[in-house]
Order: C-alpha cells, then structure tokens, then sequence
C-alpha cells in the first residue's frame, strides 16, 4: 500500500459569530493572507476558500461571514445563507468562540450547526486569558452546550495550538485522493480577492470614522503577462464617507490603492496596476440589483 492510499482530504467550514478571528484563523492555517481581516465585526462578506496541503492530507477550508444576529438589511440576509451553504456537504465544521466570552450571539449562530456533521469547537484567543485556570471549567461548561467532536483553545494570531487543531481535523477526514495540486492556495478567483484586499486596507486606513456600508466592485481585470490592470469602484451610502476615503488631496485613497496594490503582487506573484473610484450609491445594502451585481444569490 502506498502513502497515497492513506491520503486524506476534506471539506472544513469555518463559522461562527463576527470578529472571533475565523479569517485571522485561516490565513495562519495557510501562512498566507487570503482573507481579510480587521478589528471591526462583519469583515468577510463572501465565502472565501484555502487550500492547505500536507504529506499526508489535504485540508480545504472554507472561511465565512461572521453570522449575523444583530441588523437585519438584505445585505446581512444574503451573508447569513453564504455561511448556512458553506455548512452543506464538508466533512467537519469548526465553530469559532473567543474563549470566556460565549454569549448571545454565539448561541444564535450555535442553532445553526449541523446535527450530522463533526462540528469541532474552536476557542480561540487564549493568548489574551490572564488566568489559564479558568479554561478547565469554560471547556466543561461549553462541552455540555452542544454535542462538539472535540474542543480545541487556540490563539490564531499568536499561532498556539494550530497543530493540534490540525491533527483533530485530521482525524475526521476521510480518506481521499487530493483535489487540488499542492501549490494551489485558493479556488477564489484573484478579481473577488483584489476587491476584497481593496476592503481591508479602506478599513484599515480609514479607522472608526467608516461605517461598514461600503463595497468594492472590479470593474476590470486585465490578466497580461507581466502585469495585471485592475480598475476598481469603492461604493459607500454618503457624500461625506465619500470625502473620507479620498482624504485631504487624494492622499488617502492613494494609500489604500498602494497598500492593496502591494498585498495582491504578493500573492499573485506580479505587478500590479490599480486604479480605484469612489461613488456614492445610497442604502446599496437593501438594493438588490446591487446585491446581485456583487454576486449574492437573493
Ligand atoms: N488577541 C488575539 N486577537 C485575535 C486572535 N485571532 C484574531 N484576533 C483579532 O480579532 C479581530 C477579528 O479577527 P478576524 O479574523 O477578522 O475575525 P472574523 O471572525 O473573521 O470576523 P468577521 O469576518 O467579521 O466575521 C482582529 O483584530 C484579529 O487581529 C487571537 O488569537 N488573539
Ligand atoms: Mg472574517
């Protein structure tokens, strides 16, 4: 029998309530930025998948929107079913809680798991528990919320614990040929990533001061030999967040262009052109010929 025959590979959805580090989370599963993330709540909007190869498995996750409880435009609709289809058809689901803080919110997206899956519970961010002897209690206390496979702490950011994380997933594979080539680490086509890179640096550069009713179109997307021309549309609901983004003589938004500019080279391995328009298009997140121009299926 050869090492292949044993070979594993798997579907794993990464769910949970916003802002508990499942982006953050995969992107350190990968060692690699496919996925945005950021210090506000609701920062994926689409399904975003990684690819992660091993000599003996291949793990392909699937990141998510963090579940929506608390507003409720066509927007956040759309988001919740992005993360109840991604739970279709894998082979384990990870559901993500900060350790110690498990609250309402996550008991609304806890309703949403899978009662026929392996559903393994992540508590993530152990690096900020000023005493470790209260993890004892919280693991017992979480273990008789739901029927978990397994129950692993992690700290995503600081990269404690991901190999044992990999190793429980590892046991719920099943056993299976690869899917994709070793060096592939998304499926996600490079145009929904440079819109959603564009996203994180407007986040990033522009502070509080942003309402999250913004959204990034490609409206081009040259793919040449050497260099790949993107031209980009950012959305926002109001003149003055217009002002905002573009900042006092452009310079603002020539830093989010430079930014986003630099992370796409880096992980499409050429130079890139970009250029990005901001335009005002009020309450777009209960339009739905804007909804669907984004791809959400409403
Ligand atoms: N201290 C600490 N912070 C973390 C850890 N993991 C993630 N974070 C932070 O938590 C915040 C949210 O992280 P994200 O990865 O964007 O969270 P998310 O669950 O993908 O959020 P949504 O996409 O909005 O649902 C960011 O500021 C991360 O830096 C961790 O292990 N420890
Ligand atoms: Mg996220």
């Amino acid at each position: 029998m050869s090492v292949m025959d044993n070979f594993r590979t798997g579907h794993i959805a990464i769910v949970g309530r916003p802002n508990v580090g499942k982006s953050t989370l995969l992107n350190q599963l990968l060692q690699q930025k496919i996925s945005i993330t950021s210090k506000k709540a609701q920062t994926t909007r689409f399904q975003i998948n990684g690819i992660l190869t091993e000599s003996n498995a291949q793990y392909i996750f699937i990141d998510t929107p963090g579940f929506q409880t608390q507003f409720s435009s066509r927007l956040n609709s759309a988001m919740n079913r992005v993360v109840r289809r991604s739970m279709h058809g894998v082979d384990v689901v990870l559901f993500v809680i900060e350790v110690m803080l498990f609250g309402e919110r996550d008991i609304v997206a806890m309703r949403e798991l899978p009662k026929d899956i392996p559903v393994i519970l992540v508590m993530n961010k152990i690096d900020l528990m000023a005493d470790k002897n209260l993890l004892l209690p919280f693991t017992q206390r979480m273990s008789s919320e739901f029927d978990f496979a397994a129950i692993v702490p992690v700290s995503a950011s600081q990269k404690i614990q991901l190999t044992e994380l990999l190793s429980t997933i590892y046991s719920y594979l099943p056993i299976s040929q690869p899917l994709y080539s070793s060096d592939e680490i998304t499926d996600c086509s490079q145009y929904l990533i440079a819109g959603e890179f564009i996203r994180e640096k407007m986040f990033r550069l522009t502070g509080d001061e942003l309402p999250y009713s913004t959204a990034v179109v490609i409206d081009q997307f040259i793919d040449q030999e050497k260099l790949i021309r993107i031209h980009a549309t950012i959305f926002v609901g109001k003149s003055n967040q217009k002002a905002i983004i573009i900042g006092k003589n452009g310079e603002k938004l020539k830093q989010i262009a430079m930014k986003a500019r630099q992370e796409m080279e880096l992980l499409f391995g050429k130079k890139v052109f970009l250029q990005v328009w901001v335009k005002v298009k009020r309450d777009w997140v209960n339009n739905e010929a804007v909804l669907k121009s984004f791809g959400y299926e409403l």
